[in-house]
């Protein structure tokens, strides 16, 4: 419009029909406000004082009128209504199909992470023309991810998973803000999303794919910190060696032999709790069973489960809830089930006591937490990862 940024580029599925909501409740608005106005100053004209003009029998009712003005407008605002929920709807129902990018929001940063173990800071790479899923939480205050040209502003919570989706339409890049004030350098927290069209995207993805190495774009100041890191193993395979170190194996077993429920396909059932209340196994669910295991006990089996709170970060939650999606939904075979006895490398030699599975889990948990809880044990264990990714 004359080359003025009125409004932000649209560039999403929805950010179309939003804009012609916003349109349409501009233009009702006009409708009211431009003939209420405009007899405003035509009657503070016609009956100034001294106007010589005919002041007798002013009617004071006039029930169709009355009728009239209420009916049109009800009618007017309940299909706005109709048409504004009809959009949200969509808006906050996520898509059973497309791709999960996970998002932690800090101060004051944004740190994006793929299922394939891709991780970047402050840019988010995404395919045109594909639904993207992202699960949101953050590591401090409540922030809020605000992309204009896709039309979605959501807010980033502690302590909580939140989940927003889009699908962009056209390739380019757009501006990512921060719309929640987090502190001082709040209006610093920007990034960007570089859509791309699904070659670029494929290429971007073989460029960054497991250990080619490290990060491949960095520019440190603060508030435009962008990397990629590369990765070493999918984020269900970090969540795997998580779920080793922290000792969860001991109690929860693929064959149901431990002292908890086997994990495999929980994810995305209903589970029966003690209380009688039946909840969906969501990303909430399992990451709320690892931090406070007592709020929330499946039927059956005793409240024995230890709480992570102090020693997990949201990064290994994040891994966890991933290995636990990736055990299936109990009809699918578990693609990485780790077997207790073999395979899954120790970090730092710790003692090679997985086989004896009846041990005191407690004791397995604090050792191994220290280690396996810190932010970076995806890259503890390997040394390519630890250096390529600084
Ligand atoms: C001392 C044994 C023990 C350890 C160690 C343990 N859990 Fe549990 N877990 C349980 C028990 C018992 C339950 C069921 C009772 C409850 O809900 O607290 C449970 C429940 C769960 C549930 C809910 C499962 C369902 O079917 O709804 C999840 C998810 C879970 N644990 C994940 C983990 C993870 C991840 C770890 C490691 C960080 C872990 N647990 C460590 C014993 C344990
Ligand atoms: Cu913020």
């Amino acid at each position: 419009m004359l080359g003025l940024p009125i409004m932000p580029d649209s560039a999403s599925t929805l950010s179309g029909s939003v804009d012609t909501l916003f349109l349409v409740l501009v233009l009702l608005a006009l409708l009211f406000a431009v003939p209420v106005a405009g007899l405003i100053i035509y009657f503070a004209v016609k009956y100034r004082r001294g106007a010589a003009v005919n002041r007798s029998n002013a009617p004071i009712e006039n029930f169709k009128l009355e009728v009239t003005w209420m009916v049109i407008p009800l009618i007017l605002s309940m299909g706005v209504f109709g048409w504004g929920a009809r959009l949200y709807f969509d808006m906050f129902t996520t898509p059973k199909d497309g791709m999960d990018i996970y998002v932690l929001g800090r101060q004051w940063m944004w740190e994006f992470k793929y299922p394939t173990g891709q991780r970047e800071l402050n840019v988010l790479h995404v395919p045109v023309g594909r639904n993207v899923r992202l699960t949101l939480i953050s590591e401090d205050v409540i922030h809020s991810f605000y992309v204009p040209a896709f039309r979605i502003k959501h807010d980033v919570l502690p302590g909580r998973y939140t989940t927003a989706w889009f699908q962009a339409t056209k390739p380019g890049t757009y501006h990512l803000f921060c719309a929640e004030y987090c502190g001082t350098e709040h209006s610093g927290m920007l990034g960007s999303v570089i859509v791309l069209e699904q070659k670029d995207y494929q290429a971007w993805l073989d460029q960054n794919r497991m250990n080619t190495g490290g990060v491949i774009a960095e520019n440190t100041s603060p508030g435009t910190q962008t990397a990629v890191t590369a990765p070493t193993q999918t984020m269900a395979q970090a969540g795997a060696q998580t779920f080793q170190h922290l000792g969860c194996y001991v109690c929860h077993r693929p064959d149901g032999k431990g002292a908890g429920p086997s994990l495999v396909g929980v994810y995305g059932k209903p589970v029966q709790l003690a209380n009688q209340q039946v909840v969906l196994a969501d990303t909430n669910y399992i990451r709320d069973s690892i931090i406070d295991p007592n709020a929330q006990i499946v039927a059956d089996y005793p409240p024995i489960m230890p709480t992570y709170a102090e020693q997990i970060s949201e990064d290994d939650l994040l891994k966890l809830v991933e290995y636990i999606k990736s055990l299936g939904s109990g009809t699918e075979a578990p693609p990485e089930m780790i077997n207790p006895t073999g395979g899954m490398p120790q970090p730092g030699g710790s003692s090679g006591n997985q086989g004896s599975g009846a041990q005191d889990s407690g004791a397995q948990g604090s050792t191994n937490g220290d280690s396996g809880g810190s932010d970076s044990s995806g890259n503890g264990n390997s040394g390519t990862q630890g250096s390529g990714g600084q």
